[in-house]
């Protein structure tokens, strides 16, 4: 960071902060986005900021995520005004720029937001309990809850086909012509797994388009450790990276929130027989989140535990691709990191599929 750090404290002096900048460091959770936290000191307080480069190999749109997350924020903002006196804990809040714009453009055309940090809170890589698993389901279900009476239709799409499993299969098709450093080689029983199971991963996106799923509005990245904890672990505060925010059918979401709450190993483990769905934490997810979720149809309650299986499948198919592509999506730190973590989702879709009357006993 040492030698970017000149250019970093340029970008963030266009946003509308008071007081001076006192500290600066990288944080490398995520794997899209650059983030910073600046910590600023005026008149002895000190405020923490997050500043974050916006992919735009991801998001070809900046501006309209940033409108997006304007409209959601202050729509969730809206909800909790005069019910809870921490708000700032719980809604995300975008600092604009000196010019009252939501993203300030750097000299090399790399587009920058600002937040404020949330401070004094957990966040999780896995879950560690059923109460753990109860809340964070509660977190989901209540952020669609919040959003349920948001007028979708004004969302732009920030990632067309984000979910679409059909297009992400022709993406892997396309990599397999790229077949980066000769990868093909390393992914054969991967690649045979995941063509096996192609026609069963269309149930959602297919559900969707034909009108049979109705469209909502989802946050689209409801892994685990884009939920906010209190310290001590008992809260869920904040639902974070609402990058995706777009319409689309609620079972993403709890799709997404199965895949990342219910695993007992790390996205990226190498060790394989860390890696399994527990039926414990997978009770105790979806049953805190149909807590909340109470606007439901049948067909997407029927959904949910597939959803689960559906969304780990169309990351396994991403992780994939992006290895054969030679890692052009996802950051990564190691050689072989995609092909890991490809192979972590398909040991869970393996695992689900072994305990799947079990697994659909969580409804
Ligand atoms: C990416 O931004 P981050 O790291 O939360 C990805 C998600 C994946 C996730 C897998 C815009 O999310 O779709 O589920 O990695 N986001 C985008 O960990 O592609
Ligand atoms: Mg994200």
């Amino acid at each position: 960071m040492q030698s970017y750090e000149n250019e970093l404290r340029t970008i963030i002096s266009h946003f509308a902060i008071e007081g001076s900048l006192v500290f600066l460091k990288a944080n490398k959770e995520g794997h899209i986005n650059s983030t910073f936290i600046s910590t600023f000191e005026e008149n002895g307080l000190f405020r923490k900021y997050t500043h974050q480069r916006i992919n735009n190999y991801v998001f070809k749109k900046p501006i309209e995520v940033m409108k997006n997350i304007s409209a959601v924020t202050n729509h969730i903002r809206s909800k909790l005004i005069g019910n809870f006196d921490d708000i700032d804990q719980r809604c995300l809040r975008v600092v604009r720029t000196r010019e009252g714009k939501p993203v300030h453009i750097d000299s090399e055309g790399g587009y920058w937001r600002t937040y404020h940090y949330i401070d004094n809170v957990r966040t999780f890589n896995t879950i560690q309990d059923e109460p753990q698993a109860y809340l964070l389901g509660e977190a989901i279900g209540n952020f669609q809850l919040q959003l349920s009476d948001f007028d979708g239709e004004s969302l732009y799409e920030t990632i067309p086909h984000f979910h679409d499993m059909g297009l992400r299969y022709e993406q892997l098709e396309a990599a397999l012509d790229v077949n980066h450093n000769s990868r093909l080689d390393l992914v054969g029983a991967e690649l045979q797994f995941l063509m096996q199971n192609r026609d069963r991963g269309s149930v959602l996106w297919e559900g969707m388009k034909e009108g049979r799923l109705p469209i909502r509005v989802t946050h689209n990245d409801t892994k685990i450790n884009n939920v906010l904890f209190s310290p001590d672990g008992a809260e869920a505060l904040c639902i974070i990276d609402l990058d995706t925010v777009m319409p689309g059918t609620i079972l993403f979401d709890t799709g997404d929130m199965i895949r990342t709450a219910t695993t007992t190993g790390e996205e990226d483990a190498t060790d394989l027989s860390t890696v399994s769905c527990d039926e414990k934490l997978h009770k105790a997810l979806i049953q805190g989140y149909l807590s909340k979720a109470t606007f439901l149809t049948d067909l997407e309650r029927s959904l949910i535990v597939e959803s689960g299986r559906n969304i780990t499948q169309i990351m396994a198919v991403r992780f994939l691709t992006d290895f054969l592509n030679g890692d052009k999506y996802y950051s990564t730190a190691r050689e072989n990191h995609n092909l890991d973590r490809a192979r972590t989702q398909i040991r869970l879709m393996q695992d689900m599929d072994a305990k799947w009357d079990i697994l659909n006993q969580s409804i």
